[in-house]
């Protein structure tokens, strides 16, 4: 259970023909500056493939790579970030929703990143009501987590699992390599479920 090779394909922003070409897609989302492209980069051969801490939340794509030939993670929009203007901001949680409400993709897993320190935030739990609803496989990443003394880690972990009822979470820093094996490991169980 290896990610060999990763290469960026292209960014779409709205319905395209990759999306459904039966290839899993692993869907990353998040807040932005929750770590989610460090996350990426953290699974992958090159250390950079994802852009870090490039102008937050700006970008209005679903960035796709492809990996090991085989599979995609999929790059979406931090949203969240305060100086995104609201309308600009509206079509990134618009181009979320659709993913996940309309558009209607077969086999897919859907990794939500949060900051451990600061748990889920409204439009997180938006999101999670609507995996809960449409009965897609998802996972939560409490990141960041080398910020937490580890009674605090505790308590945020016993929160977060409560606000997220029965969900899945592993605890992750990128900065420590802490949680990789054990995301990987799940990626390509569901892959190959
Ligand atoms: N302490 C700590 N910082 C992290 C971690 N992951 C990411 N960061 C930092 O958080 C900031 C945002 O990371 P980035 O990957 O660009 O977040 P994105 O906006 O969600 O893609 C950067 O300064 C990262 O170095 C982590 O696990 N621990
Ligand atoms: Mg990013």
């Amino acid at each position: 259970m290896k990610i060999n090779t990763a290469k960026y394909l292209k960014g779409i922003t709205g319905t395209d023909p990759l999306l459904y070409d039966g290839k899993f897609q692993i869907a990353f989302m998040g807040r932005s500056n929750v770590g989610k492209s460090s996350l990426i980069n953290s699974l992958v051969p090159q250390r950079s493939l994802a852009r870090t801490s490039r102008s937050p939340g700006k970008t209005l794509r679903m960035d796709f790579f492809l990996v090991n030939n085989q599979f995609y993670f999929v790059d979406f929009p931090g949203y969240g970030f305060a100086k995104v203007p609201g309308k600009l901001h509206d079509k990134l949680r618009k181009m979320i929703l659709w993913y996940l409400m309309y558009s209607d993709v077969k086999n897919r897993l859907v990794i939500l990143i949060i900051d451990m320190k600061i748990g889920l935030t409204e439009y997180d739990k938006t999101i999670l009501d609507i995996l809960n609803e449409q009965r897609i496989s998802y996972l939560l990443i409490a990141n960041k987590s080398d910020k937490l003394k580890k009674q605090e880690r505790e308590k945020q972990l016993k929160i977060t699992q409560q606000d997220a009822g029965n969900a899945e979470i592993i605890i992750y820093s990128t900065k420590e390599n802490y949680g990789r094996d054990q995301l990987l490991g799940r990626i390509f169980s569901g892959i190959n479920r």
